[in-house]
């Protein structure tokens, strides 16, 4: 039977040819928590449009028409690692002569070029060196806080911390509280990929597992930090993976409250061990957008990626769930030497553009989503 000759499933605006998405539907409208079930069907729906407008209808409730980017600079200070995941194509052996390490100066100087753009925000990841000492990172972050008092520092992911925590051979607590001390005011939701232990044990091996992301996750919380977290989909894991995963964090987020954004990360193939597999298609970047809006009903953002998505495709989901884009960046190396064709980075100019043609409103926000106000030279941070 077409499509066209179903009946369909009216509740208020919403309509549906799916009839598997129909109590999925009607929980979304009366505000009530999703379950693996009902995860699951939004998954497996043919009716994406039905999905995204579930999503959109969230998104709008919590943020109306909102859009919120920010001006930032990644800094990826070293892509030497231990790991050797096979995600990855941004991770270099030491040795290698691709592989880099600034020395303190280089990455204030990288710093301070992104500063001249009034940069609120820098966004600081990068490989599991076997020899940099702890006491480099807490320099590196001293010396930001230094020079740039008023730029929030969003450093190191979980596996990061766990690693320095290992190395330094203290606890996770004590690790995380000498970062805050010098400096570090929150941090990204890299390395999460996918917790189910099946995928992990294939795509990053040599990473933490997932419970102790999780629970590194969770010491920061309970110190107070903020944090983002992130699932890598479109490799080898399968939807119960997906939910899985969203169930995990939403568990957490019942718990500590500490998350702020979630980002789904679409696998980018070119130059990993991995590179036979397929990149994601439009539909399944938009579909991940609006599942992950709706089961994660706990989690106060949802950021489209643009730098991972393309714009074109980020723009999109800012209907289908999403009410961030992420920032300017400036100069990114995860996703570009993993193929990406998107810009370096984008102007503040260029974002607002995005988010307005979309029939949204850009507000310029801080990390902890406070919204910026800007004079000719100068910013100001509504708190
Ligand atoms: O953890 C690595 C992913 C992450 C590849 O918190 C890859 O605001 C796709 O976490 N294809 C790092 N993904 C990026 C990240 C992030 C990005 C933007 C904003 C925030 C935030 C966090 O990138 C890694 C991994 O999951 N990644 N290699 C790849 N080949």
């Amino acid at each position: 039977m077409g499509a066209s000759a179903r009946a369909d499933f009216r509740t208020a605006d919403f309509r549906t040819y799916d009839r598997r998405l129909e109590p999925v539907a009607g929980k979304v409208l009366a505000q009530e928590r999703l379950d693996e079930a009902d995860a699951l069907a939004l998954y497996a729906s043919p009716d994406v449009l039905a999905v995204g407008w579930l999503a959109n209808h969230v998104r709008e409730r919590l943020h109306g028409d909102v859009t919120y980017f920010n001006v930032n600079r990644h800094i990826n200070p070293t892509n030497v690692c231990v790991a050797a995941c096979k995600l990855c194509a941004f991770g270099r052996k030491k040795g290698d002569p691709a592989g880099y390490t600034m020395g303190l100066e280089e990455a204030w100087q990288t710093a301070a070029s992104g500063y001249s753009e009034a940069v609120t925000e820098f966004h600081i990841v990068g490989g599991l060196h076997p020899d940099l000492p702890f006491e480099f990172f807490l320099d590196l972050v001293r010396g930001l806080k230094k020079r740039f008092p008023r730029v929030h520092i969003k450093a190191f992911t979980m596996v990061e911390i766990a690693y320095l925590a290992r190395r330094a051979k203290l606890s996770v607590e004590q690790t995380l509280l000498k970062l805050r001390e010098a400096g570090v005011d929150s941090m990204p939701g890299g390395g999460a990929e996918i917790f189910a232990p099946r995928v992990r044990a294939i795509i990053c091996d040599h990473k933490i597992h997932g419970e102790e992301w999780l629970e590194t996750a969770r010491t920061a919380h309970r110190l107070g930090f903020k944090s983002n977290a992130t699932m890598l989909y479109g490799h080898i894991e399968n939807d119960p993976d997906r939910v899985d995963h969203l169930l995990k964090l939403r568990a957490l987020q019942d718990e500590t409250g500490g998350f702020q954004t979630f980002i789904p990360l679409a696998f980018h193939p070119q130059n990993t061990p991995l590179d036979h597999l397929p990149v994601t298609t439009g539909l399944t970047d938009i579909r991940q957008i609006a599942v992950s809006r709706l089961v994660l009903d706990n989690f106060p953002h949802i950021k489209a990626y643009w730098q991972m998505l393309t714009p074109k495709i980020a723009q999109i989901a800012l209907r289908f769930g999403a009410d961030d884009l992420d920032g300017t960046v400036i100069e990114e190396k995860i996703y570009h030497d993993a193929g990406a064709t998107t810009p370096q980075g984008l102007t503040r100019r260029e974002l607002c553009r995005l988010i307005t043609e979309a029939g949204r409103v850009p507000v310029e926000r801080d990390t902890l989503y406070h919204a910026v106000t800007r004079t000719e030279d100068s910013f100001v941070v509504a708190v």
